[in-house]
């Protein structure tokens, strides 16, 4: 993939993620989120229930029955890549303060607790092993934390004992531990949007982390602009919608995260998304030129579900067969819908039909480029045709896939930098 990570926004300041760096990770597609700690054991919302469903005594004191005598890091990584994920994301310190690594600066931390191993550093080793990219997501709020100023205790003004200098200390003395011990090929930050965190902060930040680590890709919710695009004021290499589906893009890198369930942290029987809905959130996201983040919730003795691997293990079986469509390609050239979504590589479009609503499928002509095959992907030729400002696939009544059928049109020239086309489906039945 060339060409869009060329012309995003660098951010501020004169140190930025090579292009090169930031194309290779949208070629990957789809990573795990996972979001875990010792909110577990009381299955509310990590950081947003302490003070709220959980007292504050009550949540900061979880830690010392935080024991997950059944984590397996080998197979919580074997599970993403299973799924057909490139790179897992690990909340190694969320809202709440805690640190899944045994960190020098702080006791609240993994090492403090029953369980006395580090969390982060066994995720590092088996991502490695397994040839899956590690990645840290990072809280810049600490509401736990005494030198931040705000603690979601429904207090609006800073508490005057913090110290927000001190504490900008304090995360650059965890970043650095964070990347010097651990090697992250991407660092999430979260957390941004309250008044003690600044613009220049985050990009004074944001070079001290380059100078790190240079090639450490840096999503953008360090600064204070939107998690939604990039613009002149982000600092950070890629945009984060959250809970949706991307805007189609294809100048500025983005990646939508979303549950797998409801709730990011785990909760006992929290509703769970279908496989068909796993896929066309996928495929959508690759045909908005974006990537999507998964998030999973392990229970509190360190186990995922049963259910949510077994899910896991579906969108990775979909992907054994259809991944071509999807890891390294481009989005577009149309605008994905309820539908369909559309990729490309070289001269190969790929359609991936969720549902079929009549017996073709009418897009607008590319003038200059005409179909020369189109098949399902790993199966029979599908009938073409071009007339008019149109051209369409003829459908047939069963489709191969019931969760989404992947179609592929090989074109007559290259077709990767075609500009997008909103495009107007209709069904001719
Ligand atoms: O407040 C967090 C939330 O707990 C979760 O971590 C998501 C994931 O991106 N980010 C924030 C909400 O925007």
């Amino acid at each position: 993939m060339n060409g869009q990570a060329q012309l995003q926004s660098a951010p501020s300041g004169n140190i930025h993620t090579d292009p090169k760096i930031i194309a290779g990770f949208m070629d990957k597609r789809l990573g795990l989120f996972i979001h875990w700690g010792p909110v577990t054991l009381r299955g509310t919302e990590i950081g947003w229930s302490r003070n709220h469903q959980v007292s504050q005594s009550d949540y900061d004191s979880l830690y010392k029955e935080f024991n997950p005598v059944l984590f397996d890091a080998d197979q919580w990584v074997k599970t993403a890549k299973d799924a057909g994920m490139k790179y897992l994301t690990i909340t190694a310190k969320h809202h709440d303060g805690f640190c899944l690594w045994p960190t020098a600066f702080s006791t609240y931390n993994i090492m403090h607790t029953p369980y006395k191993k580090d969390i982060v550093g066994a995720l590092a080793k088996s991502c490695k092993k397994y040839g899956i990219q590690f990645c840290i997501y990072y809280s810049v709020l600490d509401w736990h934390h005494p030198d931040y100023p705000l603690h979601n205790d429904g207090k609006k003004v800073p508490d005057p004992l913090a110290d927000m200098e001190k504490y900008r200390v304090y995360m650059k003395n965890q970043l650095k531990e964070l990347i010097t011990q651990y090697h992250p090929y991407m660092l999430w930050f979260d957390g941004n949007w309250e008044s003690p965190w600044t613009q220049d902060m985050a990009t004074d930040l944001y070079q001290y982390l380059k100078k790190l680590d240079k090639n450490v890709i840096i999503n953008n919710r360090l600064g204070k602009t939107s998690d939604e695009g990039m613009g002149p004021g982000t600092v950070g290499d890629y945009a984060t919608p959250e809970q949706h589906i991307g805007q189609l893009n294809m100048k500025d890198p983005w990646e939508s995260c979303i549950t797998l369930c409801e709730q990011w942290a785990w909760k006992p029987n929290d509703a769970m998304k279908s496989l068909p809905q796993c896929i066309q959130t996928l495929c959508s996201t690759a045909g908005g030129n974006g990537n999507l983040l998964l998030n999973v919730g392990p229970m509190p003795d360190g186990r995922m579900e049963a259910r949510q691997i077994k899910r896991l293990k579906e969108i990775g079986d979909w992907l054994k067969q259809y991944g071509s469509s999807i890891y390294g390609t481009k989005g577009g050239p149309f605008v994905p819908d309820s539908i369909c979504a559309f990729t490309r590589k070289d001269n190969k479009i790929y359609v991936h039909l969720f549902h079929a609503t009549g017996s073709q499928l009418v897009m607008p002509d590319l003038p200059g480029f005409r179909i020369t095959k189109a098949y399902f992907l790993k199966g029979e030729a599908v009938p073409f045709y071009h007339y008019g400002d149109h051209m369409s696939l003829e459908l047939h009544r069963n489709l191969p896939d019931p969760v989404c059928s992947v179609f592929v049109l090989e074109m007559n020239a290259p077709v990767e930098n075609i500009p997008v086309i909103i495009k107007i489906t209709s069904k001719i039945d």
